[in-house]
């Protein structure tokens, strides 16, 4: 803690250095650092922070308060480790805190100016002061000069959340970077550390929400020792500025309450959710509220009682009152429905808009299906204009390859955030006024993320829902800096490299718009043959709709007409082959094997084309990571070039056996020079993987 003596107007703070090094001084670098390395600078910019000798300083207005403690601490730590000695008590370049700036929002907004002798950090709030020191020491970390800096920064969305889909076991779904780095069975009486180093590496990009358990919820952890758990961790993660939310089972009046049904109109279910709702607010004053996935899945619902998701929603909303929020989740289609699963979640919803009370946020994924490796954005984006939407994004790459392939998530997000809803607005301008959430890929694997390279992703989603208009170029730079290496020639061949890799996963994997092609369960693997499994939309032949005729799903007049749920001008857009754009051009027509593309080839020689134009970009991605050995730690090299080494002969199974399937349902040959399919389709099709993680 600051001590007192600190409170005079401009105080020295007069910290020890408190062997505050990154760990790569005492030991090989692992990835636990992810990019709050400090790694020491060198040349042009190590002399001009040298020359700038900076020291800390804060206003008397500045709280005396754990944020600040921790902000303080973290120049210190940041600014030594990057001069590689102690910051000196007589340092000349005041980095000058005002934390109480009355000009400025308390939302965490921060201004940063750099001058000859000072950099000044403004912010409206303790907290905009703690995203102030990340940014300057994201800019330090980069080689920038601290003079020029000239910073100002507001978050564009209020409300920047991971959901763990983090199991009470210890278990996560979907999630391939190890176990859940929750301990609930120790906690509240024991907590890891690493409960403040993840909070610490939340704050550094702006996250301030977080959903700590699986929104496939188990009732339990509405429980009184479940409460007192996740207080520790709500006071763990105040002072960093995450508030925390639970996901809530529906049916937990009946599961855990006692009561024979959980109705929401039921006065004796509304009471006991009040009830729940105050015990929690006694314990977590500033608690965050309620995610709930209901009648999704099997999961229990409102709809068990004939009533709407509104009904649901509303009786929690009106249990928490001011004091938080229900996010409510579309992600929903029902196992007894035999409408096209596309447009189920805009039919259930959009009659309802303008239904949902104030403190409710409809949570909604990125596009209709299920986050696969590309989806056009959801139509509900922008048609439920009385409705607070916030965007629902993965990170753990359940669909893209899991931790061992190499797909950098932003150019998907961008593509996503960036996307005309046809209704007037973005979907970032849609969702910019309510939030984002990220599905963690975080796990106790000691890199946190599975990959040196997943790590980008849960950066990359932090700083676009702080800012959804940075570019994914911007975001890649800036990680792969503090990350690896600052070095320009590490970055010019790295950063393109990670701006192709998810381009790369669609080739091989699902290319020209086709989906869900994902082996049973696991998700692991391709399995375009799977045709045999009891509700129709969970099999992949549901999705491409191949036969010796032609592949693909129509969702125009003629089909299922999906695509009027979107807005005419883009419903228009995509109603017609021609003017479809080729990367969608399977997810909304059916189309002859021998379709011109713009390319000039067939769709057939077009597909074969993708597949084999992925697999090559894995090749090209191994060469450029042979190259930078020079510029990376050996261990972490290694990691990657092993993880790209796997993706290098998965992205060739997911091209030989879709390839072989193809051929199996259209009988054609492949186009002359294109190798054949290293096995039958019989090998491909006995390949099983019960042991598959995150299922
Ligand atoms: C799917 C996952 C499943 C999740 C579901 C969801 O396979 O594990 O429970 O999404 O979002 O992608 O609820």
């Amino acid at each position: 803690m600051r001590g007192k003596s600190w409170k005079a107007p401009f105080a020295v703070v007069a910290a020890a250095f408190l062997a505050l090094l990154p760990s790569q001084t005492a030991q090989a670098e692992d990835g636990y650092d992810l990019w709050l390395r400090y790694a020491p600078l060198e040349g042009a910019a190590l002399e001009r922070l040298q020359a700038f000798n900076p020291v800390v300083h804060f206003d008397s207005a500045t709280p005396d308060s754990e944020t600040t403690d921790i902000a303080i601490a973290e120049l210190e730590r940041g600014l030594a480790s990057m001069l590689a000695r102690p910051l000196a008590d007589d340092g000349q370049g005041k980095i000058a805190l005002h934390c109480a700036d009355p000009a400025l929002p308390a939302d965490g907004s921060f201004r940063l100016a750099g001058a000859a002798d000072a950099v000044t950090l403004l912010a409206g709030s303790d907290l905009g002061c703690l995203y102030g020191t990340y940014a300057l020491l994201r800019e330090l970390a980069q080689g920038a000069d601290p003079r020029s800096l000239n910073i100002a920064s507001a978050p564009a969305m209020p409300l920047r959340m991971l959901n763990h889909w983090d199991n009470p076991d210890g278990h996560v779904e979907r999630g391939y970077a190890g176990r859940s780095i929750f301990d609930w069975w120790h906690l509240p009486q024991r907590m890891d550390e690493r409960m403040i180093d993840y909070a610490r590496a939340n704050a550094s990009i702006g996250i301030n929400a977080v959903a700590v358990n699986n929104v496939n919820a188990r009732a339990f952890m509405l429980e009184a020792r479940y409460i007192e758990k996740l207080a520790r961790l709500a006071d763990a993660w105040r002072p960093y500025g995450i508030r925390v939310f639970l996901s809530a089972r529906f049916s937990a009046p009946r599961d855990i309450g006692g009561l024979p049904t959980a109705d929401p109109l039921d006065p004796a279910v509304r009471a006991w959710w009040k009830a729940k709702a105050d015990e929690i607010y006694a314990a977590i004053p500033d608690f965050g509220g309620f995610l709930v996935k209901a009648n999704s899945e099997g999961q229990p619902g409102p709809q068990d009682y004939g009533r709407t998701h509104a009904d649901g929603a509303n009786m929690l909303a009106e249990a928490l009152g001011e004091r938080g929020t229900v996010i409510w989740r579309a992600f929903v289609y029902s196992e007894f429905d035999e409408t096209d699963r596309h447009a189920q979640a805009y039919a259930e919803f959009v009659p309802l808009d303008g239904q949902f009370a104030e403190n409710v946020i409809v949570q909604v994924k990125n596009g209709a299906i299920d986050f696969q490796p590309r989806e056009p954005f959801h139509p509900m984006f922008g048609a439920m204009p009385h409705t607070r939407l916030m965007l629902e994004a993965q990170i753990t790459k359940e669909y893209l390859g899991f931790a061992s392939h190499l797909a950098f998530l932003a150019p998907m997000w961008e593509e996503v955030l960036r996307a005309d809803t046809g209704h007037g607005a973005t979907v970032a301008e849609v969702t910019s006024p309510v939030g984002m959430a990220g599905v963690a890929n975080t796990g106790s694997d000691r890199n946190w993320s599975g990959s040196d390279f997943d790590q980008a992703n849960w950066y990359a989603f932090g700083r676009l829902a702080w800012d959804p208009t940075l570019s994914s170029e911007t975001i890649a730079r800036e990680w792969a800096a503090q990350t690896f290496s600052r070095a320009p020639a590490f970055l010019d061949s790295v950063v393109p490299m990670m701006l192709g890799s998810r381009e790369a996963v669609v080739n091989y994997m699902t290319p020209l718009g086709l989906a869900h092609l994902m082996g049973t369960g696991h998700h692991y693997g391709p399995a375009p043959w799977v045709c045999d499994l009891e509700r129709p939309e969970w099999n992949p032949c549901y999705y491409h709709r191949a036969d010796a005729n032609g592949i693909g799903f129509d969702r125009t007049e003629s089909g299922t007409n999906a695509l009027a749920q979107y807005a005419p001008a883009i419903a228009a857009q995509w109603a017609d082959p021609a003017s479809t754009d080729p990367i969608w051009l399977l997810w909304f027509h059916r189309v002859s094997w021998d379709h011109p593309m713009p390319s000039g080839r067939s769709l057939w020689a077009e597909l074969v084309h993708r597949y084999d134009s992925g697999v090559a970009a894995v090749d090209a991605m191994a060469d450029s990571w042979a190259n930078l050995a020079p510029f990376v730690d050996a261990r972490r090299h290694r990691a990657v070039t092993e993880n790209l080494a796997i993706q290098a002969n998965e992205a060739r199974w997911w091209r030989d056996a879709s390839l072989a399937y193809w051929q199996s349902v259209n009988g054609r040959e492949l186009p002359a020079g294109t190798p054949a399919p290293a096995h039958t389709l019989d090998y491909y099709r006995s390949l099983t993987f019960p042991e598959a993680p995150g299922n």
